[in-house]
């Protein structure tokens, strides 16, 4: 299993609405990331800079190579775009970070 982190921006005064919109993921998103072979997949927001801190486990580069092509990925990206900041085709600017520590 490979650990990934990376983060995104969320738009000032959308934390409720993000929270909300996560609380009721559509299952076919959750369904397509957990075939994709994602795990432990958590998001955290910093509420002083908007900052979403993200990190999961994949099982599978390939297969999550291909996530953004699938068309419920780019519906997702599609509904969330409103509020967090994304490139022009609403995939969210997503910038990788490096681990520093981990225990097992
Ligand atoms: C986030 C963002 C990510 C997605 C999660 C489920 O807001 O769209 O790309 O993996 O939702």
């Amino acid at each position: 299993m490979k650990r990934l982190a990376f983060k995104m921006q969320l738009k000032p005064g959308y934390a409720a609405e993000y929270q909300k919109r996560h609380d009721t993921i559509w299952p076919e998103l959750k369904q397509l990331l957990k075939e994709t072979g994602i795990h432990h997949y958590g998001i955290y927001l910093d509420r002083e800079t908007n900052i979403l801190f993200a990190a999961l486990e994949i099982e599978n580069e390939a297969t999550y190579a291909a996530l953004p092509q699938h068309p419920v990925m780019q519906k997702w990206w599609k509904y969330m775009a409103d509020i967090m900041e994304t490139h022009p085709d609403h995939s969210p600017i997503s910038i990788p970070l490096e681990e520093m520590f981990y225990l097992e």
